[in-house]
């Protein structure tokens, strides 16, 4: 009987520390998805608008100013802009490489 308790004790303890683990598995994946902001030009769009090509000032810590491709979370995001806006921008980059939008807004030059 005591061995049982014992067990049943020992059986408590690991499964906490699976949940304990599976939490802080969960918040350093989150930490790992970098977020960044720049601003740039649309030089052109994906079909439709499944990405949108921007020609981004420095982005530090992370690259130089270039041209590459962003993906829209929602296709409403990319509507209303044409090539040749200027526009402010965060993104987050997943662990599988894509760039995300997370927030697009015009931007005056
Ligand atoms: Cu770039």
């Amino acid at each position: 009987m005591r061995a049982r308790v014992g067990l049943a004790r020992a059986v408590l303890v690991v499964a906490l520390a699976a949940g304990v683990a599976a939490i802080v598995s969960v918040a350093v994946d989150a930490l790992a998805a970098q977020a960044y902001q720049t601003h740039g030009d649309i030089v052109g769009f994906g079909p439709n608008r499944s990405y949108v090509s921007i020609a981004h000032e420095a982005i530090p810590g992370y690259m130089g100013a270039m041209t590459m491709t962003f993906e829209p979370r929602r296709p409403a995001q990319l509507q209303g802009y044409e090539v040749g806006a200027h526009v402010a921008f965060t993104f987050t980059v997943s662990d599988d490489g894509h760039r995300w939008i997370d927030q697009i807004f015009p931007q005056v030059k």
